[in-house]
C-alpha cells in the first residue's frame, strides 16, 4: 500500500460537535442525516459524488476558463481528452450525470420499452420510467449475498439477458445499459470478459450498449489486478478496451472525472449526437457549454487523465479497502469484496433486531451521526422500498446497507480510523439502536426529504 501520491496545500477546518448538539440537530432534521447543514458534519461520507478535492492543475484550469457563450476553448481541450481517454466520436457536456441520463432515454426509450442494466443506479431507474419504460436490474445472484466473493460482483447475468431479449423481444429493448462500477451494489466492477459478453448478445440483437461510466476508472483498475491477461496494461488502455465495446456512455463527472460538477454523454453514432445536440439546447445550453462554465469544462477535461494515475488509484482503492479492512477485524458485517468508492455495512447482519418496516439504514445513519458527527448514505428500505400496486403490499429490497463514500483526495486515514473506531463502538453496542417511523414522505425519491421519529 502507498501513502497519499500528493501533499496538501490548502485546508478546509472541520467543526467538531458535542454530543449533546447533535441530538438537537439530528432532531430538528427529522433523524434524515441529508437534511443536516454539512458544516455540523465532522467527517461527511455521504457520497463521493462531487466531492472530490481538485489538483493544482484543476485550479489553474480555472483560470484559462472562456466564458463565451459559443465555441469556448475550454470545450475544444474535453473534446481533445475525451476522443484520447474514451475513444467515442461524439459527445456533449452535460452539467452532471442525470441530465446526460434524461437526453438519452427521451431520444431512445418509449413507453413500455425496457431496459436492462446490471443495476440501475436510482436516477438512472427513475429517468427510465420517467419516459414510461421499464428498468430491470439484471446483476448476477452473488451480487445480493453480501458474502459473496466475486471478484466481479457487478458482472450483469447474460443468461438473464438473454432470456429478457426473448422474452419481450429485441424491439422492445432500447439499449442496454452496464453501470462501471455498480454502485447501488456495492461499487463492484465488472470484468472486461463480462462487457464482451455483453457486447456479443447485443450485437447479435441489433441493441446499442451505454456504459454509465460515473466510475470508469476504478472499474478498469480492478481488471488490471483482478482479470488475467490484464495485469500488464495500463489503465488507460484498458479503459480505451472497455469503451470500444460500447456505443456510447452516460457520465456523472463528479465521480471519476474528479470536479465538483459536470457530466457528459458521448456515442459514435453521428444520427444520435445530432438528435442529442437538440435536446441538449433545449434543457442544458448550447453544444459546447452544456449547463458549465467554461472553467468547469477545463477542470474536467484535466480530472479526466489525473484519474487515470495508477499512483492515485492504488492510493484511492486502498484508501476503501483500509476501511473496510478495520472494520471487518473487528467483526462488523460488510459487503464483501469491498468496492472502489465506498465501504457498505450489510444492515441485516448489524442489525437484525430492527425489522425493515422500521428503516434499519437510516436508524444506522442517526446513530453514526449522534455518535461521531459522520454521514453516511442509507441505502436500503427507505430509498428502495415500493408498494406493490395490485395487491398494496411493500415489498422490501433484498439488500438493506449503508454506504460510507470515501470522497476521492479528501480525507487522511486519520479520518478513516475515526469513522472505524465510531462503526465498531456501534456495533458493540447495536442492541441500543432502535428503528424509526415516517413522519413525512415526498410521493417519489422520499429518502431524500423523508423525515422521522424515534420507536
Ligand atoms: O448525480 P449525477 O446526476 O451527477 O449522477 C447520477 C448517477 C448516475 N450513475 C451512477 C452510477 C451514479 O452513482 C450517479 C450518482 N451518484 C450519486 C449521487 C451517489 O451518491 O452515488
Amino acid at each position: 500500500m502507498i501513502a497519499e501520491p500528493y501533499r496538501i496545500k490548502v485546508v478546509e477546518p472541520l467543526k467538531i460537535t458535542n454530543r449533546e448538539e447533535r441530538e438537537e440537530i439530528l432532531k430538528n432534521a427529522g433523524y434524515n442525516v441529508m437534511l443536516i447543514k454539512a458544516e455540523d458534519v465532522y467527517i461527511d461520507l455521504l457520497t463521493d459524488s462531487g466531492t472530490s478535492a481538485m489538483s493544482q492543475n484543476q485550479w489553474a484550469g480555472l483560470m484559462v476558463g472562456d466564458e463565451s457563450y459559443a465555441g469556448c476553448r475550454n470545450f475544444y481541450h474535453l473534446e481533445k481528452t475525451v476522443k484520447e481517454v474514451l475513444g467515442f466520436k461524439y459527445f456533449v457536456p452535460t452539467h452532471q450525470g442525470r441530465p446526460a441520463e434524461n437526453i438519452l432515454f427521451r431520444i431512445k426509450v418509449k413507453k413500455g420499452d425496457y431496459v436492462p442494466n446490471n443495476m440501475h443506479f436510482d436516477t438512472t431507474g427513475a429517468h427510465v420510467l420517467d419516459k414510461g419504460g421499464i428498468p430491470v436490474n439484471l446483476v448476477i445472484d452473488e451480487a445480493y449475498d453480501p458474502q459473496a466473493l466475486h471478484p466481479f460482483k457487478g458482472n450483469m447475468d447474460v443468461k438473464k439477458l438473454r432470456d429478457l431479449i426473448k422474452k419481450v423481444g429485441p424491439e422492445k429493448i432500447p439499449l442496454v445499459m452496464i453501470t462501471i462500477t455498480n454502485n447501488t451494489g456495492g461499487g463492484e466492477p465488472v470484468s472486461m470478459e463480462n462487457i464482451k459478453e455483453v457486447k456479443k448478445i447485443t450485437e447479435e440483437y441489433g441493441i446499442p450498449l451505454f456504459f454509465d461510466a460515473a466510475r470508469f476508472a476504478e472499474n478498469a483498475y480492478f481488471i488490471k489486478k483482478r482479470e488475467k491477461g490484464y495485469e500488464n496494461k495500463s489503465v488507460a488502455e484498458i479503459v480505451r478496451e472497455m469503451m470500444g465495446y460500447a456505443d456510447g456512455c452516460t457520465m456523472s463527472c463528479k465521480k471519476d472525472g474528479l470536479v465538483n460538477i459536470g457530466g457528459l454523454l458521448a456515442m459514435n453514432d453521428k444520427e444520435l449526437f445530432e438528435k442529442v445536440k437538440q435536446h441538449l439546447i433545449l434543457l442544458e445550453g448550447f453544444p459546447t457549454y452544456g449547463g458549465l462554465a467554461g472553467r468547469d469544462l477545463e477542470a474536467l477535461s484535466v480530472g479526466l487523465r489525473e484519474v487515470l494515475d495508477e499512483n492515485y488509484l492504488e492510493w484511492r482503492v486502498g484508501q476503501v479497502k483500509y476501511l473496510g479492512n478495520k472494520l471487518k477485524e473487528e467483526g462488523v458485517p460488510i459487503m464483501e469484496p469491498v468496492g472502489g468508492h465506498a465501504v457498505y455495512i450489510d444492515l441485516k447482519r448489524f442489525l437484525p433486531h430492527i425489522p425493515q418496516s422500521q428503516f434499519p439504514d437510516n436508524a444506522f445513519t442517526a446513530a453514526l451521526y449522534l455518535e461521531g458527527g459522520i454521514r453516511a448514505a442509507a441505502l436500503g428500505s427507505t430509498a428502495f422500498a415500493r408498494k406493490d400496486e395490485k395487491t398494496g403490499e411493500i415489498i422490501y429490497p433484498k439488500l438493506e446497507l449503508v454506504r460510507l463514500t470515501i470522497p476521492r483526495r479528501v480525507y487522511t486515514n486519520s479520518h478513516m480510523d475515526v469513522v472505524a473506531n465510531t462503526v465498531i463502538k456501534l456495533y458493540k453496542n447495536r442492541d441500543k439502536i432502535r428503528g424509526l417511523k415516517i413522519v413525512y414522505e415526498a410521493p417519489v425519491l422520499r429518502h431524500f426529504t423523508v423525515r422521522f421519529e424515534p420507536l
